[in-house]
């Protein structure tokens, strides 16, 4: 980091590779970050796709070689945004080089891949962020000051759900997203990682989860080529041939969290109608919240008021007000913001992070935590048991 620049490398370069580039840009115009960012590397296989895209999105150089990229001393950080079965070899590698990594969610796909990362990125001592970005909107900032504020009183209860339908369509093809051994999980990983995550963020962990997993397409086309997102897009066109589907459709679980709450939460590719909906509910004893991705600029808050019961009810806040959590850096009151913001947040607070030399969360062992709960849910469903989360000692 000379003469406060951030020299940034990025892995990866498709759906979130996009994401993160766009983040770049947004933070580096809009926000003000305390230092600058470069766009120095963008590394992929395909070489004539990373030169487009680098020249598209803004990236200095480009290269087919990580482990060349993550060794280069003019390089400061490192973003990993490829699927979870590349994570911990190139994110150890760079923290080994003394990078400041932020890795894609979830943080491995597996416990012992989690634990060598949380090692390597605390002898590392830099900012080794993971990348549940939706702690970062701002409804969800919101939600959680009203939580630490007390406003929910005891919690009871959380519902959490994310739901898509792409996978419906059976002729979608195997796309990494449905191979174990690129994805580790299906919708488990891919999607409940993120309600995981927002319940540790919003309420605490889990102890213990009762869970049931299934797959309703065990087979599907080859993809013909291997661009495209893994979202059955444009450009996964198939080969003819068929082959196995690896992963969980859809993982339903209860679990018992801590505080004594219980937590019901399901995550599928299957709910039709439904494109990206992440819907989570808290209810405590004064008070309830209700949050969903598809409305994300709105955080329903109940308050139970006993002097006046026949008037309450949930209020829409719209998190839009400048003294909501982020949005000084957007538009007027009202004016509401997307997807994207969450990456630029969390890209602004990572950057914030390393300029002065701040702890950062979710850190990766917020990541490897999440990774128990992934376990015992696997665990749980393969043996139709309840199974205790076992949380690993350093
Ligand atoms: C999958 O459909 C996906 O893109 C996830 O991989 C992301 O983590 C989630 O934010 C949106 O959906």
């Amino acid at each position: 980091m000379k003469n406060r620049r951030l020299r940034v490398a990025l892995i990866g370069y498709r759906f979130m590779g996009k994401l993160h580039s766009h983040a770049y840009q947004t933070v580096q115009q809009l926000m003000r970050p305390p230092l600058e960012i470069e766009m120095a590397v963008l590394c992929g296989r395909d070489a004539r796709q990373v030169a487009t895209q680098a020249a598209a999105w803004g990236w200095q150089e480009t290269s087919t070689n990580w482990a060349e990229v993550v060794a280069r001393p003019d390089i400061d950080a490192v973003d990993i945004a490829v699927p979870g079965n590349a994570h911990a070899e190139i994110a150890t590698m760079a923290l080994q080089h003394g990078k400041h990594v932020l890795c894609e969610k979830p943080l491995a796909n597996t416990l012992e891949d989690s634990v060598r990362m949380v090692q390597a990125a605390r002898q590392a001592g830099t900012a080794a962020m993971v990348g549940f970005n939706y702690r970062r909107a701002p409804a969800i900032q919101l939600a959680h000051q009203l939580i630490q504020e007390g406003r929910l009183g005891k919690i009871f209860q959380v519902r959490g759900q994310y739901l898509q339908d792409w996978a419906v369509d059976s002729t979608v093809p195997l796309t990494w997203r449905f191979q174990q051994a690129i994805a580790g999980s299906g919708s488990l990983g891919d999607l409940l990682t993120h309600v995981i995550d927002l319940t540790h963020y919003l309420v605490g962990g889990f102890t213990h989860v009762s869970a049931l997993q299934k797959t309703f397409v065990a087979e599907r086309p080859l993809p013909g080529t291997l661009t495209g997102e893994g979202l059955g897009h444009a450009g996964e066109g198939t080969q003819g041939e068929t082959g196995p589907v690896s992963v969980d459709d859809l993982t339903a679980v209860m679990a018992h969290l801590d505080g004594d709450a219980i937590g019901i939460f399901e995550a599928t590719r299957f709910s039709t109608g439904y494109k990206n909906a992440l819907r989570l509910e808290i209810h405590g004893e004064q008070g309830a919240i209700r949050f969903d991705l598809e409305r994300m600029n709105e955080l329903e808050y109940y308050v139970r008021d006993s002097r006046d019961p026949s008037l309450e009810g949930f209020r829409r806040i719209l998190a839009t007000h400048p003294d909501h959590p982020y949005m000084q850096y957007w538009w007027p009151e009202g004016h509401i913001v997307g997807y994207n913001v969450t990456f630029a947040h969390q890209i602004y607070d990572w950057v914030e992070a390393i300029s002065r030399q701040r702890p950062v969360r979710p850190d990766f062992l917020d990541g490897l935590r999440c990774q128990e709960v992934v376990e015992a849910i696997v665990g749980s469903a393969a043996e139709s048991r309840t199974t205790k989360v076992l949380h690993q000692t350093f």
